[in-house]
């Protein structure tokens, strides 16, 4: 195992980028801003290694990173309805970074702040401890809360996203990563021949401004059952309203049936890569990157529609509106924790 740092010259202040690398030559590099992860190299069937996460060419546009490319982000993943919530009868008012809602922490989100950061190595892994405190009133949340995020690659060709948190009031928090993935392999190919398993017989509905409508759907008989496996590309072709909402695609909160087992598997047939998620969250949002143009320079190439697949593990914010939703509060002193593998396979 071995781990590096080296510094970015150039761009934000004290900027650093980080890697991990293990004795397979398995790679994760990431930044101190934002937690970012820029790469993530994996073998296909014929131990080929190349990039399987979308990132900047320049590093100079993450500072404009709208589309939250490999990002840590909180204080809470997903949208909030008018940036408003309700906190033991206390009126809570967040800013408004999309319309009229909040979205992922807003302006002042975990994937705009630099991380500290502390490598480690040992025989079987390396990895880092990124740090931050989140100051009471920061994006516009209550309580003071210490974070801290454990990436850690394994020569068992895992990364592994360990996150913990403690607030010295109540409050609300839900983090995730909010990294692309594309198996094809340095960005040759789109997702839409990606499939997707995945242990979910319910998600969540949303209305057309991608806000919960309170109503938990069932997936049976639709093409947000993915229970025996699906190609991402049917929720693109779909006249399902929801796929549709999400400008054709995926764009939502899936609920597990069972937790701590593998609960997703991404496998592309080309390379033969094989991704498979195990986390100890109650759901996922999976957002098959429908709002992506081609605007934007990448490592490899021109960014597209359908790029890449964000699998995004956490709670469900609409809790703070809507009963029987996975909550997302965190009472004071009580510890945050969340656990998500990334295991790196081929078939
Ligand atoms: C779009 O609706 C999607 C979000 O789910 C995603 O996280 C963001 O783009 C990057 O707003």
């Amino acid at each position: 195992m071995q781990t590096s740092s080296n510094p970015i010259k150039g761009v934000g202040t004290d900027w650093t980028e980080y890697s991990l690398i293990n004795d397979h030559g398995m790679t994760v590099k990431f930044l101190n801003y934002g937690g970012i992860i820029t790469t993530i190299t994996a073998p296909d069937r014929d131990n080929h290694f190349e990039n399987v996460v979308i990132g900047f060419d320049n590093y100079q546009d993450y500072l404009n990173n709208e589309n939250y490319f490999g990002a840590l982000i909180g204080r809470v993943a997903g949208r909030i309805q008018q940036g408003h919530f309700m906190l033991n009868g206390q009126s809570c008012q967040l800013p408004k970074n999309e319309g009229e809602n909040h979205l992922h922490g807003g302006p002042a989100g975990l994937d705009k702040v630099v991380w500290q950061v502390e490598l480690f190595d040992t025989a079987t892994s390396a990895g880092a401890i990124l740090s931050h405190t989140s100051n009471d009133g920061e994006g516009g949340y209550p309580g003071t809360v210490k974070l801290k995020v454990c990436y850690r690659l394994t020569n068992d060709n895992q990364f592994m996203i360990d996150y913990e948190a403690v607030s010295d009031q109540d409050t609300v928090l839900t983090l995730t990563n909010h990294s692309y993935f594309n198996l094809s392999g340095d960005l040759k190919d789109n997702i839409l021949n990606h499939e997707v398993k995945m242990d979910s017989s319910q998600f969540v509905e949303l209305d057309h401004d991608l806000i919960p409508t309170g109503k938990i759907l069932s997936v049976t008989n639709t093409v947000f059952d993915f229970r025996n496996g699906r190609k991402i590309v049917d929720g693109v072709d779909s006249t399902d309203q929801q796929n549709i909402y999400a400008k054709n695609g995926y764009d939502h909160f899936f609920i597990f049936d069972h937790q701590n087992e593998e609960q997703v598997v991404v496998t592309e047939p080309i390379s033969g890569r094989m991704l498979t998620v195990k986390t100890d969250q109650p759901g996922m949002v999976m957002y098959t990157s429908n709002g992506l143009d081609h605007t934007l320079a990448l490592k490899e190439r021109q960014s597209e529609k359908y790029l890449g697949v964000c699998l995004e593990t956490q709670s469900s914010p609409a809790s703070l509106e809507h009963t029987g939703f996975p909550s997302i509060y965190l009472p004071a002193d009580e510890l945050y924790r969340q656990s998500t593998t990334f295991s790196f396979k081929t078939i």
